[in-house]
């Protein structure tokens, strides 16, 4: 069976573990912080202990999402990792995800052999770096990867407040069962409404003005490439200073409307990508793809273009180091050519 191996290296550490760490990933969202309430549930329903961190900033979006008090926001270079005996990454591929962008250094203060894995993402360096206890499985959200491998066989009953949790990611990841079909998706939100999850709390958008404001920007400010069927997005740093004026130092996170609403769904426009400039000699790469039809992997079009990316196929984000104009001119020359 595939994963047999992986699930079982992880239920063995689960088992002969008591105090472990949850880690959550980056973007901070209901996913990764529904799971990993959920896993810490488990966790001391069979009485040992679980410690949430987050080792990012909590977007405005998730400051109200039940139970985000259980997470302890962190730095990761001053966090203290002793004591623990499991460390768990939840919802990300990459350690950057997990441990900012001095990953490699923090990870030295961790025993390799006690991390475990579990996730839905394309593969990046952790099924690579611990490939027999990266639990990995296609699915709608982590949040079913780990109802279906953990507490489901564990035969114990997850509180309403656990449901809501992990019917929120469900609904996050797939957007309301748009994105990410994959089989058992239906079957779990039929369980978690049995448990009683609340949909209609669930469903229930109250947007930021900000996002709408963002949303008038964004479309702007968005260049429609009809040959390439792309709609590109370009923050650079006059654009940052206009939008800080607009919408305050975090105005990066309010682009959840635009992301959701316009890209990829435009008709002719199978690509929506944004770069913008992190001013540090850093670009930041999103990108969405049109869920059907014979579309390119934008991934791996980044990859050639020089970026670092990963995600899923079809919704993910990477860096470049270097200029925002250079980015620019490499990703859109790769996908040029990609399309030929
Ligand atoms: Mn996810």
């Amino acid at each position: 069976m595939e994963n047999s191996l992986q699930l079982t290296n992880i239920r063995s550490l689960l088992s002969d573990s008591v105090n472990s760490l949850i880690i959550v990933s980056r973007p901070v969202d209901p996913d990764c912080i529904g799971t990993a309430r959920a896993l810490r549930w488990l966790l001391e329903a069979q009485k040992k202990n679980g410690s949430i961190v987050c080792f990012f900033s909590i977007p405005p979006f998730m400051t109200e999402f039940p139970g985000m008090a259980e997470v302890v926001v962190a730095q990761p270079e001053s966090f203290d990792f002793t004591g623990y005996d499991l460390f768990i990454t939840v919802d990300g591929s990459s350690w950057g995800q997990f441990l900012g962008d001095d990953g490699d250094m923090v990870l030295k203060k961790i025993p390799l052999q006690r991390i475990a894995a579990i996730d839905h993402h394309e593969p990046g360096d952790i099924a690579q770096a611990i490939p027999d206890r990266c639990l990995r499985v296609k699915s709608s959200s982590t949040a079913q990867v780990l109802y279906e491998h953990f507490i489901e066989p564990s035969g114990l009953i997850p509180p309403v407040p656990i449901a809501n949790c992990l019917y929120r990611a469900l609904l996050y990841d797939t957007r309301g069962f748009k994105n990410e079909a994959y089989p058992g998706a239906y079957r779990f939100a039929e369980a978690l409404i049995r448990l009683g999850a609340d949909h209609a709390a669930a469903v229930d958008v109250n947007y930021d003005m900000r996002e709408v404001q963002y949303l008038a920007w964004a479309i702007e400010h968005t260049e429609f490439i009809a040959e390439l069927g792309l709609m590109l997005l370009v923050i650079d740093a006059r654009h940052a200073v206009e939008l800080e004026a607009l919408l305050g130092k975090d105005f990066l996170e309010f682009d959840t409307i635009y992301k959701e609403t316009i890209q990829r769904q435009v008709v002719g426009y199978n690509y929506g990508i944004l770069l913008t400039d992190k001013l540090e000699g850093a670009v930041r790469l999103n990108w969405r793809t049109r869920g059907q039809g014979a579309t390119l992997a934008i991934a791996d079009i980044a990859r050639r273009a020089g970026f670092d990316a990963g995600g899923h196929r079809n919704a993910g984000g990477g860096k470049f180091t270097g200029t925002i104009a250079e980015a620019r001119t490499r990703l859109i020359n790769q996908l040029r050519q990609a399309l030929r």
